[in-house]
Protein backbone atom coordinates (compact mmCIF):
# COMPACT_ATOMS: atom_id res chain seq x y z
CA UNK A 1 0.00 0.00 0.00
CA UNK A 2 1.37 3.23 -0.52
CA UNK A 3 1.33 5.64 3.00
CA UNK A 4 2.79 9.60 3.48
CA UNK A 5 5.48 9.26 5.44
CA UNK A 6 8.81 11.34 6.52
CA UNK A 7 11.70 10.01 4.74
CA UNK A 8 15.64 10.85 6.12
CA UNK A 9 17.36 10.73 2.98
CA UNK A 10 20.55 11.31 4.52
CA UNK A 11 22.68 12.44 8.29
CA UNK A 12 21.72 16.31 8.58
CA UNK A 13 19.48 16.64 6.12
CA UNK A 14 15.63 17.75 6.42
CA UNK A 15 13.46 15.11 6.28
CA UNK A 16 10.89 14.32 2.85
CA UNK A 17 7.14 13.91 3.12
CA UNK A 18 6.14 11.70 0.11
CA UNK A 19 4.74 8.60 -0.37
CA UNK A 20 6.33 5.16 0.58
CA UNK A 21 5.43 1.39 -0.36
CA UNK A 22 4.44 -0.25 2.26
CA UNK A 23 4.01 -4.36 2.11
CA UNK A 24 1.74 -6.27 4.51
CA UNK A 25 2.79 -7.69 7.87
CA UNK A 26 3.90 -11.29 7.59
CA UNK A 27 4.25 -13.71 10.43
CA UNK A 28 4.38 -12.52 14.04
CA UNK A 29 4.05 -8.74 12.38
CA UNK A 30 1.24 -6.08 12.30
CA UNK A 31 -0.20 -3.53 10.54
CA UNK A 32 -1.16 -0.01 13.05
CA UNK A 33 -2.35 3.25 11.65
CA UNK A 34 -0.21 5.75 13.72
CA UNK A 35 -2.66 8.37 14.78
CA UNK A 36 0.05 10.66 16.26
CA UNK A 37 3.68 10.49 17.51
CA UNK A 38 5.64 12.27 19.59
CA UNK A 39 9.15 14.08 18.03
CA UNK A 40 11.94 12.99 20.67
CA UNK A 41 15.31 14.00 21.25
CA UNK A 42 16.79 10.59 19.83
CA UNK A 43 15.11 11.23 16.52
CA UNK A 44 17.38 14.15 16.23
CA UNK A 45 20.23 12.59 17.35
CA UNK A 46 19.62 9.82 14.85
CA UNK A 47 19.24 12.05 11.68
CA UNK A 48 21.90 14.41 13.08
CA UNK A 49 24.50 11.00 12.24
CA UNK A 50 26.17 10.58 15.49
CA UNK A 51 24.40 7.24 16.32
CA UNK A 52 26.18 4.43 15.59
CA UNK A 53 23.58 2.42 14.21
CA UNK A 54 22.25 5.26 12.34
CA UNK A 55 21.45 4.26 8.75
CA UNK A 56 19.57 5.73 5.97
CA UNK A 57 17.34 6.28 4.16
CA UNK A 58 15.15 5.64 7.14
CA UNK A 59 11.64 6.40 8.43
CA UNK A 60 12.37 7.57 11.87
CA UNK A 61 9.96 8.06 15.11
CA UNK A 62 9.08 6.00 18.12
CA UNK A 63 6.54 7.68 20.40
CA UNK A 64 3.57 6.78 18.36
CA UNK A 65 -0.10 5.32 19.55
CA UNK A 66 -2.13 3.74 16.74
CA UNK A 67 -4.69 1.13 15.60
CA UNK A 68 -4.34 -2.84 14.99
CA UNK A 69 -5.29 -2.67 10.89
CA UNK A 70 -4.17 -5.76 10.15
CA UNK A 71 -2.89 -9.12 11.81
CA UNK A 72 0.11 -11.17 10.05
CA UNK A 73 -0.07 -15.01 10.40
CA UNK A 74 0.45 -16.43 13.75
CA UNK A 75 -0.45 -12.88 15.62
CA UNK A 76 -2.70 -14.06 18.77
CA UNK A 77 -1.84 -10.86 21.50
CA UNK A 78 -3.78 -8.03 19.12
CA UNK A 79 -7.08 -7.71 17.95
CA UNK A 80 -7.76 -5.93 14.98
CA UNK A 81 -9.33 -2.76 16.30
CA UNK A 82 -6.95 -2.54 19.46
CA UNK A 83 -5.05 0.80 20.37
CA UNK A 84 -1.37 0.33 20.87
CA UNK A 85 1.70 2.10 21.47
CA UNK A 86 4.60 0.75 19.27
CA UNK A 87 7.72 -0.43 21.57
CA UNK A 88 10.98 0.47 20.36
CA UNK A 89 12.02 -2.17 23.57
CA UNK A 90 9.99 -5.06 22.99
CA UNK A 91 8.73 -7.48 25.19
CA UNK A 92 8.69 -11.63 24.23
CA UNK A 93 8.63 -12.83 27.36
CA UNK A 94 10.45 -15.83 26.24
CA UNK A 95 13.94 -14.74 26.19
CA UNK A 96 16.82 -14.79 28.59
CA UNK A 97 16.73 -11.39 29.24
CA UNK A 98 12.95 -11.39 29.59
CA UNK A 99 12.79 -14.53 31.92
CA UNK A 100 15.57 -12.89 33.98
CA UNK A 101 13.53 -10.69 36.08
CA UNK A 102 16.44 -8.11 35.95
CA UNK A 103 15.97 -6.48 32.92
CA UNK A 104 13.28 -4.99 30.53
CA UNK A 105 16.00 -5.27 27.40
CA UNK A 106 14.36 -7.97 25.66
CA UNK A 107 16.76 -9.51 23.00
CA UNK A 108 14.33 -11.43 20.87
CA UNK A 109 14.72 -9.04 17.82
CA UNK A 110 17.52 -6.54 19.01
CA UNK A 111 20.11 -7.64 15.86
CA UNK A 112 17.66 -7.05 12.91
CA UNK A 113 15.91 -4.03 15.13
CA UNK A 114 19.51 -2.59 14.94
CA UNK A 115 19.72 -3.21 11.18
CA UNK A 116 17.09 -1.60 10.24
CA UNK A 117 15.04 -4.42 9.41
CA UNK A 118 12.10 -6.95 10.70
CA UNK A 119 12.64 -9.71 12.39
CA UNK A 120 12.55 -12.16 9.28
CA UNK A 121 15.58 -9.40 8.19
CA UNK A 122 13.71 -7.64 5.17
CA UNK A 123 12.17 -4.20 5.00
CA UNK A 124 8.49 -3.33 4.21
CA UNK A 125 9.77 -0.24 3.00
CA UNK A 126 10.44 1.40 0.10
CA UNK A 127 10.81 4.29 -1.84
CA UNK A 128 10.40 4.86 -5.57
CA UNK A 129 11.86 1.35 -6.24
CA UNK A 130 14.62 2.06 -3.40
CA UNK A 131 14.83 0.09 0.05
CA UNK A 132 13.94 2.49 3.30
CA UNK A 133 14.97 1.08 6.94
CA UNK A 134 12.65 0.82 9.98
CA UNK A 135 13.47 2.63 12.70
CA UNK A 136 13.74 1.27 16.43
CA UNK A 137 11.35 -1.27 15.23
CA UNK A 138 8.77 1.66 15.17
CA UNK A 139 8.54 3.94 12.55
CA UNK A 140 6.27 6.23 13.66
CA UNK A 141 6.63 9.27 11.32
CA UNK A 142 4.33 7.79 8.72
CA UNK A 143 0.39 7.50 8.69
CA UNK A 144 0.85 3.24 9.18
CA UNK A 145 4.01 0.80 10.02
CA UNK A 146 4.17 -2.91 10.60
CA UNK A 147 5.54 -3.27 13.80
CA UNK A 148 6.13 -7.01 15.51
CA UNK A 149 3.51 -8.25 17.61
CA UNK A 150 5.77 -8.74 20.81
CA UNK A 151 6.49 -4.56 20.08
CA UNK A 152 3.02 -3.56 20.57
CA UNK A 153 1.32 -2.64 23.94
CA UNK A 154 -2.13 -3.30 24.09
CA UNK A 155 -3.94 0.06 25.76
CA UNK A 156 -7.15 0.90 27.33
CA UNK A 157 -9.36 2.58 24.30
CA UNK A 158 -10.57 6.21 26.32
CA UNK A 159 -7.34 7.14 26.22
CA UNK A 160 -6.27 9.62 23.72
CA UNK A 161 -3.79 8.94 21.55
CA UNK A 162 -2.73 12.25 20.85
CA UNK A 163 -1.38 12.61 24.65
CA UNK A 164 -0.60 8.91 25.83
CA UNK A 165 1.71 8.39 22.17
CA UNK A 166 4.04 10.15 24.87
CA UNK A 167 4.18 6.96 26.82
CA UNK A 168 6.12 5.69 23.51
CA UNK A 169 9.03 7.20 24.84
CA UNK A 170 9.83 10.31 26.99
CA UNK A 171 7.27 10.58 29.76
CA UNK A 172 7.56 6.75 30.37
CA UNK A 173 11.78 6.69 30.21
CA UNK A 174 11.74 9.48 32.61
CA UNK A 175 9.33 8.77 35.29
CA UNK A 176 10.70 4.92 34.90
CA UNK A 177 14.09 5.69 35.37
CA UNK A 178 12.94 7.04 39.12
CA UNK A 179 10.50 3.92 39.89
CA UNK A 180 11.87 1.24 38.22
CA UNK A 181 16.03 2.19 38.01
CA UNK A 182 16.53 4.11 40.81
CA UNK A 183 14.18 2.69 43.30
CA UNK A 184 13.92 6.28 44.83
CA UNK A 185 12.39 6.33 48.25
CA UNK A 186 10.34 8.86 50.17
CA UNK A 187 12.36 11.20 51.21
CA UNK A 188 15.32 11.58 49.06
CA UNK A 189 16.80 14.37 47.51
CA UNK A 190 17.05 14.23 43.62
CA UNK A 191 18.70 16.21 40.61
CA UNK A 192 17.70 16.37 37.53
CA UNK A 193 19.52 17.43 34.57
CA UNK A 194 17.70 18.71 31.85
CA UNK A 195 14.22 19.87 31.85
CA UNK A 196 13.07 18.13 28.53
CA UNK A 197 10.42 15.95 28.33
CA UNK A 198 12.44 13.35 29.86
CA UNK A 199 13.68 15.27 32.27
CA UNK A 200 10.80 16.86 32.91
CA UNK A 201 9.10 13.48 33.45
CA UNK A 202 11.78 12.56 35.69
CA UNK A 203 10.96 15.03 37.91
CA UNK A 204 7.15 13.90 38.08
CA UNK A 205 8.73 10.21 38.60
CA UNK A 206 10.32 11.88 41.86
CA UNK A 207 7.51 13.41 43.16
CA UNK A 208 5.27 9.63 42.64
CA UNK A 209 8.19 8.26 44.81
CA UNK A 210 8.03 10.95 47.54
CA UNK A 211 11.34 12.18 46.84
CA UNK A 212 11.64 15.82 49.61
CA UNK A 213 13.69 17.77 47.18
CA UNK A 214 13.72 17.69 43.54
CA UNK A 215 16.50 19.89 41.97
CA UNK A 216 16.18 20.99 38.32
CA UNK A 217 19.26 22.22 36.50
CA UNK A 218 18.93 23.85 33.10
CA UNK A 219 20.66 26.39 31.23
CA UNK A 220 16.59 27.31 28.90
CA UNK A 221 15.05 29.09 32.02
CA UNK A 222 11.96 28.95 29.90
CA UNK A 223 11.46 25.52 31.31
CA UNK A 224 11.46 26.37 34.74
CA UNK A 225 7.48 27.21 35.01
CA UNK A 226 6.22 23.64 34.22
CA UNK A 227 9.19 21.94 35.96
CA UNK A 228 7.85 23.89 39.34
CA UNK A 229 4.15 23.20 38.22
CA UNK A 230 5.17 19.17 38.20
CA UNK A 231 7.25 19.60 41.50
CA UNK A 232 10.61 20.55 40.99
CA UNK A 233 11.56 21.82 44.65
CA UNK A 234 14.97 23.85 43.62
CA UNK A 235 15.88 25.26 39.55
CA UNK A 236 19.40 25.46 39.37
CA UNK A 237 20.70 27.77 35.72
CA UNK A 238 24.09 26.60 35.49
CA UNK A 239 25.45 29.19 33.09
CA UNK A 240 26.75 31.36 35.58
CA UNK A 241 28.12 28.28 37.71
CA UNK A 242 31.75 27.59 37.42
CA UNK A 243 31.15 23.96 39.20
CA UNK A 244 27.73 22.67 39.00
CA UNK A 245 28.45 19.74 41.01
CA UNK A 246 30.11 21.78 43.98
CA UNK A 247 26.78 24.28 43.76
CA UNK A 248 24.97 21.04 44.27
CA UNK A 249 26.93 19.27 46.80
CA UNK A 250 27.00 22.86 48.93
CA UNK A 251 22.87 23.02 48.58
CA UNK A 252 22.36 19.93 49.70
CA UNK A 253 24.69 19.69 52.67
CA UNK A 254 26.64 16.84 51.36
CA UNK A 255 25.24 15.70 47.37
CA UNK A 256 22.13 13.70 46.08
CA UNK A 257 21.02 10.46 46.84
CA UNK A 258 19.87 10.23 42.75
CA UNK A 259 20.66 12.35 40.19
CA UNK A 260 19.13 11.82 36.42
CA UNK A 261 21.23 12.90 33.34
CA UNK A 262 18.66 13.70 30.58
CA UNK A 263 20.80 15.98 28.52
CA UNK A 264 23.07 13.40 26.22
CA UNK A 265 26.36 14.86 27.18
CA UNK A 266 29.12 12.97 28.45
CA UNK A 267 30.36 16.18 30.51
CA UNK A 268 27.17 16.35 32.23
CA UNK A 269 26.90 12.84 33.19
CA UNK A 270 29.96 12.99 35.22
CA UNK A 271 28.52 16.15 36.99
CA UNK A 272 25.64 14.03 37.94
CA UNK A 273 27.99 11.34 39.50
CA UNK A 274 30.06 14.13 41.52
CA UNK A 275 26.75 15.84 42.59
CA UNK A 276 25.86 12.67 44.27
CA UNK A 277 26.36 12.06 48.23
CA UNK A 278 29.19 10.24 49.38
CA UNK A 279 28.71 6.64 50.65
CA UNK A 280 25.38 5.97 48.67
CA UNK A 281 24.61 8.16 45.81
CA UNK A 282 23.63 6.98 42.56
CA UNK A 283 23.49 9.04 39.07
CA UNK A 284 21.33 7.38 36.12
CA UNK A 285 22.35 8.12 32.79
CA UNK A 286 19.67 8.64 30.58
CA UNK A 287 20.98 11.16 27.76
CA UNK A 288 22.14 9.22 24.79
CA UNK A 289 25.62 9.92 23.32
CA UNK A 290 27.34 10.25 20.00
CA UNK A 291 29.52 7.70 18.72
CA UNK A 292 33.03 7.53 20.05
CA UNK A 293 31.81 9.78 22.69
CA UNK A 294 33.05 8.67 26.04
CA UNK A 295 32.10 8.84 29.87
CA UNK A 296 35.11 10.06 32.22
CA UNK A 297 35.19 9.87 36.06
CA UNK A 298 37.80 10.04 39.02
CA UNK A 299 37.56 5.97 40.34
CA UNK A 300 37.52 7.33 43.94
CA UNK A 301 34.09 8.88 43.17
CA UNK A 302 33.05 5.69 42.97
CA UNK A 303 35.68 4.23 45.41
CA UNK A 304 33.70 6.33 48.22
CA UNK A 305 30.16 4.58 47.37
CA UNK A 306 28.73 6.56 44.29
CA UNK A 307 27.53 4.52 41.97
CA UNK A 308 26.48 4.72 37.97
CA UNK A 309 23.53 3.15 36.49
CA UNK A 310 22.00 3.60 32.77
CA UNK A 311 18.00 3.28 32.65
CA UNK A 312 16.40 2.09 28.78
CA UNK A 313 13.07 3.18 28.47
CA UNK A 314 12.79 3.72 32.11
CA UNK A 315 13.51 0.26 32.64
CA UNK A 316 9.88 -0.35 31.70
CA UNK A 317 8.47 -3.33 30.44
CA UNK A 318 6.18 -2.54 27.58
CA UNK A 319 3.39 -4.57 27.27
CA UNK A 320 3.07 -5.43 31.21
CA UNK A 321 3.63 -1.89 32.57
CA UNK A 322 2.51 0.61 30.42
CA UNK A 323 -1.29 -0.24 30.03
CA UNK A 324 -0.67 0.92 34.54
CA UNK A 325 1.00 4.16 33.30
CA UNK A 326 -1.99 4.92 30.58
CA UNK A 327 -4.08 3.72 33.54
CA UNK A 328 -2.18 6.44 35.66
CA UNK A 329 -2.72 9.33 33.04
CA UNK A 330 -6.22 8.69 33.26
CA UNK A 331 -6.29 9.13 37.16
CA UNK A 332 -4.86 12.65 37.01
CA UNK A 333 -1.50 11.11 38.58
CA UNK A 334 1.03 11.36 35.24
CA UNK A 335 0.55 14.28 33.13
CA UNK A 336 1.21 14.24 30.05
CA UNK A 337 -0.99 17.03 28.57
CA UNK A 338 1.48 19.74 29.16
CA UNK A 339 4.38 18.11 27.62
CA UNK A 340 2.54 18.58 23.73
CA UNK A 341 3.58 22.13 23.46
CA UNK A 342 2.64 21.95 19.92
CA UNK A 343 0.68 19.82 17.61
CA UNK A 344 1.26 19.55 13.56
CA UNK A 345 0.47 17.32 10.54
CA UNK A 346 3.19 15.12 9.12
CA UNK A 347 3.62 17.80 6.26
CA UNK A 348 5.49 20.03 8.74
CA UNK A 349 7.63 17.92 10.72
CA UNK A 350 10.93 19.91 10.29
CA UNK A 351 9.29 22.68 11.86
CA UNK A 352 9.10 20.15 15.33
CA UNK A 353 13.08 19.73 14.76
CA UNK A 354 13.64 23.43 14.47
CA UNK A 355 11.68 23.78 17.48
CA UNK A 356 13.36 21.42 19.46
CA UNK A 357 16.58 22.51 18.55
CA UNK A 358 15.64 25.95 19.50
CA UNK A 359 14.57 25.14 22.85
CA UNK A 360 10.98 25.97 22.27
CA UNK A 361 8.62 22.75 23.24
CA UNK A 362 8.78 20.17 25.10
CA UNK A 363 7.26 17.60 22.49
CA UNK A 364 5.58 18.41 19.54
CA UNK A 365 3.25 15.67 18.50
CA UNK A 366 2.11 15.14 14.70
CA UNK A 367 -1.33 14.38 14.33
CA UNK A 368 -2.22 12.16 11.21
P1 LIG B 1 14.99 17.64 24.98
O1 LIG B 1 15.70 18.26 23.84
O2 LIG B 1 13.51 17.73 25.07
O3 LIG B 1 15.58 18.20 26.36
C1 LIG B 1 16.94 18.36 26.63
C2 LIG B 1 17.06 19.44 27.70
O4 LIG B 1 18.43 19.52 28.11
C3 LIG B 1 16.69 20.85 27.20
O5 LIG B 1 15.73 21.44 28.07
C4 LIG B 1 18.00 21.60 27.23
O6 LIG B 1 17.85 22.98 27.51
C5 LIG B 1 18.71 20.87 28.36
N1 LIG B 1 20.16 21.08 28.39
C6 LIG B 1 21.02 21.29 27.37
N2 LIG B 1 22.27 21.46 27.85
C7 LIG B 1 22.20 21.36 29.19
C8 LIG B 1 23.14 21.45 30.24
N3 LIG B 1 24.44 21.66 30.00
N4 LIG B 1 22.73 21.29 31.51
C9 LIG B 1 21.43 21.06 31.78
N5 LIG B 1 20.49 20.97 30.83
C10 LIG B 1 20.86 21.12 29.55
O7 LIG B 1 15.43 16.10 24.99
P2 LIG B 1 14.63 14.82 25.56
O8 LIG B 1 13.72 14.32 24.50
O9 LIG B 1 14.11 15.15 26.90
O10 LIG B 1 15.83 13.77 25.67
C11 LIG B 1 16.89 13.99 26.56
C12 LIG B 1 18.00 12.97 26.33
O11 LIG B 1 17.54 11.66 26.66
C13 LIG B 1 18.47 12.88 24.88
O12 LIG B 1 19.86 12.56 24.88
C14 LIG B 1 17.69 11.69 24.34
O13 LIG B 1 18.30 11.13 23.22
C15 LIG B 1 17.74 10.78 25.55
N6 LIG B 1 16.68 9.76 25.67
C16 LIG B 1 17.07 8.59 26.21
C17 LIG B 1 16.11 7.61 26.44
C18 LIG B 1 16.50 6.31 27.06
O14 LIG B 1 15.70 5.37 27.05
N7 LIG B 1 17.69 6.20 27.63
C19 LIG B 1 14.77 7.84 26.09
C20 LIG B 1 14.43 9.09 25.56
C21 LIG B 1 15.41 10.05 25.35
N1 LIG C 1 21.81 3.42 18.93
C1 LIG C 1 22.55 4.16 19.93
C2 LIG C 1 21.90 4.13 21.28
C3 LIG C 1 20.51 4.69 21.28
C4 LIG C 1 19.89 4.38 22.61
O1 LIG C 1 20.56 4.35 23.65
N2 LIG C 1 18.61 4.15 22.62
C5 LIG C 1 17.85 3.98 23.85
C6 LIG C 1 16.51 4.53 23.62
S1 LIG C 1 16.55 6.25 23.29
C7 LIG C 1 14.92 6.55 23.06
O2 LIG C 1 14.72 7.88 22.89
C8 LIG C 1 17.64 2.51 24.19
O3 LIG C 1 16.64 2.09 24.72
N3 LIG C 1 18.58 1.71 23.96
C9 LIG C 1 18.47 0.31 24.21
C10 LIG C 1 18.74 -0.45 22.96
O4 LIG C 1 18.76 -1.68 23.02
O5 LIG C 1 18.88 0.20 21.93
C11 LIG C 1 23.99 3.70 20.03
O6 LIG C 1 24.74 4.35 20.76
O7 LIG C 1 24.33 2.72 19.35
ZN1 LIG D 1 12.83 8.74 22.56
Amino acid sequence: MKVRAAIAHEPGKPLQVDEVDLEGPREGECLVRLTATGVCHTDAYTLSGKDPEGLFPVVLGHEGGGVVEELGAGVRSVEVGDHVIPLYIPECRDCRYCLSGRTNLCARIRGTQGQGLMPDGTSRLSHRGKKVHHYMGTSTFAEYSIVPEISLAKIRKDAPLEKICLLGCGVTTGIGAVLHTARVEPGSTVAVFGLGGVGLSAVQGAVLAGAERIIGVDPNTAKYELARQLGATDLVDPSGIDDVAEHIVEMTDGGVDYSFECVGSVELMGVALRCCHRGWGEAVIIGVAGAGEEIHARPFLLVTGRSWKGSAFGGTKGRTQLPGFVDRYMAGRIKIDEFVSETMPLEDINRAFDLMHGGEVIRSVILY
